[in-house]
C-alpha cells in the first residue's frame, strides 16, 4: 500500500504563486485520491512491487488503463511536490552549463518551457528532462502520463498543466501561472541532482 506522503514545505510556502488553499486542494483531495483508488486496485488484485514498477507494467495496456492513470498520477505529484521550493533558486554547477549550451539558457529555457506548457491542449504536464547523454530537453506529456517507460531520458523538473493545479490562484491563464511558476519556485538543487543522475546511469528520484 502508498502512503500519501506529507509535503515537504509547509502549504503556503508557495505563495504567492500557488496559495495554501490550492495546496490543500491539490494534495489533501487531488493527489490523496489517487492514492486511494490505486490502492484499491493493488489491493483487488493483489499486486506488488514499487509504484514505478507498477506504473511501467501498467502502460499502454488497455485493460490496466484505470491503474496507470492513478498510479501514474501519485507518482506525478510526489515528484512536482519535490520539484518545488519556496527558496528562490538558480540552476548552476553542470546543468547550468547544460542549459546554456543544449536550451540557450535560462530565459530561453523559461520562454520554450512555458510555450510548451501553453501549447499543450488540455490536461497533462511539462517537464524538463535529461537524455543519458547529458542533452536537455523540453517535453510534455498527455493526462497522467510521464516519462516512467523510458529508459533514455530522466526528468529533472515538472509543472501540472490540469487547471485544478492553477485556476484557483490565475484563473485561466495558463501562461501567468507558468511564467509566476518558473521565476520563483523550480526547486534547481533537485533538478541538478536528478542531471547527474541522468549522466551516471542511475534510477534518479524514486517514490517513498
Ligand atoms: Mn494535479
Amino acid at each position: 500500500m502508498f502512503k500519501l506522503p506529507d509535503l515537504p514545505y509547509d502549504y503556503a510556502a508557495l505563495e504567492p504563486v500557488i496559495s495554501q488553499a490550492t495546496m490543500h486542494l491539490h494534495h489533501d483531495k487531488h493527489h490523496k485520491r489517487y492514492f486511494d483508488v490505486t490502492n484499491q486496485i493493488v489491493e483487488e488484485q493483489g499486486l506488488s512491487g514499487s509504484l514505478e514498477d507498477l506504473v511501467r507494467g501498467a502502460a499502454g495496456k488497455a485493460e490496466s488503463r484505470k491503474l496507470f492513470n492513478n498510479a501514474a498520477q501519485v507518482w506525478n505529484h510526489t515528484f512536482f511536490w519535490v520539484c518545488m521550493s519556496g527558496e528562490r533558486q538558480a540552476p548552476d554547477g553542470e546543468l547550468a552549463a547544460a542549459i546554456g549550451r543544449d536550451l540557450g539558457g535560462l530565459e530561453k529555457l523559461k520562454t520554450d518551457f512555458v510555450a510548451k506548457g501553453v501549447g499543450h491542449f488540455g490536461s497533462g504536464w511539462v517537464w524538463l528532462a535529461a537524455k543519458r547523454d547529458g542533452t536537455l530537453v523540453i517535453v510534455d506529456s498527455h493526462d497522467g502520463e510521464n516519462l516512467l517507460s523510458d529508459d533514455g531520458v530522466l526528468p529533472l523538473l515538472v509543472c501540472d498543466l490540469w487547471e485544478h493545479a492553477y485556476y484557483l490562484d490565475h484563473k485561466n491563464d495558463r501562461e501567468g501561472f507558468l511564467k509566476a511558476w518558473f521565476d520563483a519556485l523550480p526547486n534547481w538543487k533537485f533538478a541538478g541532482e536528478q542531471y547527474n543522475a541522468a549522466k551516471s546511469g542511475g534510477k534518479g528520484w524514486q517514490h517513498p
